[in-house]
C-alpha cells in the first residue's frame, strides 16, 4: 500500500482529480482569486513534508526531527522577507482567514471596535462580516465605496475618517476582495495616528502585484500586513503574516494578554502558534518557499506588467460595449462589473458564462439591490489567464464572447458557439504537460 501510486491505490479520487485538471484546461478562469501554480509548487505540496509536525518556528520547535523542515521553513521566511523588503514574517498561517484571526487575536480583545471595508462594497467576510469570527467576536463598523459623483466606486475616505472619529476603533482595516482600486495608505494612516489605531492591511488579492512594485507599498505604513500565498503571488493556497517596515521601531513593545510587553512580532507569532493554530503545514510552506523564490524571478515582474494590462484591456472592452465598471476600471488585476443595465444578474451570468467554459464568480456590487446568493454583478480577474499566456488580444476577445452570451442568455446555439471559440482561443494556451 506504501508505494501504490494514486491512480490504482485509489481510482474514485484520482478520476476527480483528473476531471478538475480536465476543466482547468478546458475552462478560460476569470475567478479573480484564482491562479495556477508551478509543477515545482505541486511538487512541494505532494511531498514528504506532510509526514511532519513542526509545532514553534525554526530551531525552536516542540518536536524532534525538524532539521529539514526547518530549512524549508527558512528558505520561505527568507525570501518572503526579500519579496516585500520586510524584517519579519510568519508564514505558517494556513490560509488568509487564518492569518487574520491572528491579527485580531494580536490587536483586539473581544468586543472591541473597529473599522473595515463592508462585505458588499468589496471587503471580506473576515473584515467584520456578522456571519464570521471578526463580526460575532468583535465589534465591526464599516465604510464603504461612494455611490455617486467622479469618484463613484471608490473608498469614501471622508467616511472613513468621520466614523473614525466617531466610534474610536482600536484597528483600522484596509484591504478587500472585490475592489479594483489601489489604496491611499496615505490618508488611512492619517486617521489611524488622529484616533491612536492599529493599520491592518489585507493584501490577499494584490501582494503579487505589491511584491513587485506595481500598487503601491502598504508596508511603510501599516502596523501588520495579511496575505494569502496564491491568488496574484502564484502560490499554494496558504497565508502569510508581515510586520510593517516601521512597526517595531514606531510601537516598541506593546502589552500582551499576558500583562507583559512584548514586540509586535512576538505577539503575532504567538497569536498564529499557538494562538490559532497546532502544527504548520511543512509541504505547504516549503511549496510556499518555492513560489516565493519563484516570484523573486525578474519574469515575474513582467508577469504582473501583463495582469494589470490585460485587466485593463479587459475593463476597456466592456465599457466600449456599455457595461457599467465599478469604479469606470481598474488598478489592478480584477474587474467588477454591474450587469443592472444589461438585465442579467450576477448569478445568471455565472451560470451562463460557466456552460460557455468561461468561470466567473457572481459578486455583490456596491448598493446592490440583490441578495448575495443573487447579486447583480460579476467579478472577473486577469491573473490565472495570463499565467496561461493571454495577452490584452486574448482577454479583448474573451469580452467580445461574454457580450455575446450576455445580448443572448437564453440561445442554446450562442452558448455553444461562444464555447466552440473558447476551446479554439485556449488550443494555443496549453496547461501543464505532464
Ligand atoms: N474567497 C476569496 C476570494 O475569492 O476573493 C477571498 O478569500
Amino acid at each position: 500500500m506504501m508505494n501504490e501510486p494514486l491512480d490504482s491505490a485509489d481510482a474514485q479520487v484520482q478520476a476527480a482529480i483528473q476531471r478538475e485538471l480536465e476543466r482547468e484546461r478546458a475552462d478560460v478562469e476569470l475567478i479573480a482569486s484564482e491562479n495556477y501554480v508551478s509543477r515545482a509548487v505541486m511538487e512541494a505540496m505532494g511531498s514528504c513534508l506532510t509526514n511532519k509536525y513542526a509545532e514553534g518556528l525554526p530551531g525552536k520547535r516542540y518536536y524532534g526531527g525538524c532539521e529539514a523542515v526547518d530549512v524549508a521553513e527558512d528558505l520561505a521566511r527568507e525570501r518572503a522577507k526579500e519579496l516585500f523588503g520586510c524584517e519579519w514574517v510568519n508564514v505558517q498561517p494556513h490560509s488568509g482567514a487564518s492569518a487574520n484571526a491572528a491579527v485580531y487575536l494580536t490587536l483586539l480583545e473581544p468586543g472591541d471596535t473597529f473599522l473595515g471595508l463592508d462585505l458588499s462594497h468589496g471587503g471580506h467576510l473576515t473584515h467584520g462580516s456578522p456571519v464570521n469570527f471578526s463580526g460575532i467576536t468583535y465589534h465591526a463598523i464599516h465604510y464603504r465605496v461612494r455611490k455617486d459623483g467622479p469618484q463613484a466606486g471608490r473608498i469614501d475616505m471622508d467616511e472613513v475618517r468621520a466614523k473614525a472619529l466617531e466610534h474610536r476603533p482600536k484597528m483600522i482595516s484596509i484591504g478587500a476582495s472585490a475592489y479594483p482600486r489601489d489604496f491611499d495608505y496615505e490618508a488611512f494612516r492619517a486617521i489611524a495616528d488622529e484616533i491612536g489605531a492599529f493599520l491592518w492591511m489585507d493584501m490577499a488579492h494584490t501582494a503579487g502585484l505589491i511584491a513587485k512594485g506595481l500598487l503601491r507599498d502598504p508596508l511603510p505604513l501599516c502596523d501588520v500586513v495579511s496575505t494569502t500565498t496564491h491568488k496574484t503571488l502564484r502560490g499554494p493556497r496558504g497565508g502569510m503574516l508581515l510586520l510593517g517596515r516601521d512597526t517595531e521601531n514606531r510601537l516598541g513593545k506593546v502589552a500582551a494578554k499576558s500583562g507583559r510587553t512584548k514586540m509586535m512580532s512576538e505577539l503575532l507569532d504567538a497569536a498564529v502558534f499557538p494562538g490559532c493554530q497546532g502544527g504548520p503545514l511543512m509541504h505547504v510552506i516549503a511549496s510556499k518557499a518555492v513560489a516565493f523564490g519563484e516570484a523573486l524571478k525578474p519574469e515575474f515582474e513582467t508577469y504582473g506588467r501583463q495582469v494589470i494590462a490585460n485587466a485593463k484591456a479587459m475593463a476597456e472592452a466592456f465599457c466600449e460595449r456599455g457595461y457599467d465598471l465599478v469604479s469606470g476600471g481598474t488598478d489592478n488585476h480584477l474587474i467588477l462589473v454591474d450587469l443592472r443595465n444589461k438585465g442579467v444578474s450576477g448569478k445568471k451570468a455565472e451560470r451562463l458564462l460557466g456552460a460557455a467554459g468561461i468561470t466567473v464568480n457572481k459578486n455583490m456590487v456596491p448598493y446592490d439591490d440583490r441578495s448575495p446568493m443573487v447579486t447583480s454583478g460579476i467579478r472577473l480577474g486577469a491573473a490565472a489567464m495570463t499565467t496561461r499566456g493571454f495577452n490584452e488580444d486574448d482577454f479583448r476577445a474573451i469580452v467580445d464572447l461574454i457580450d455575446r452570451l450576455i445580448a443572448k442568455p437564453d440561445d442554446d446555439a450562442t452558448t455553444q458557439e461562444v464555447k466552440g471559440a473558447v476551446a479554439e482561443i485556449l488550443r494555443a494556451h496549453p496547461l501543464y504537460d505532464f
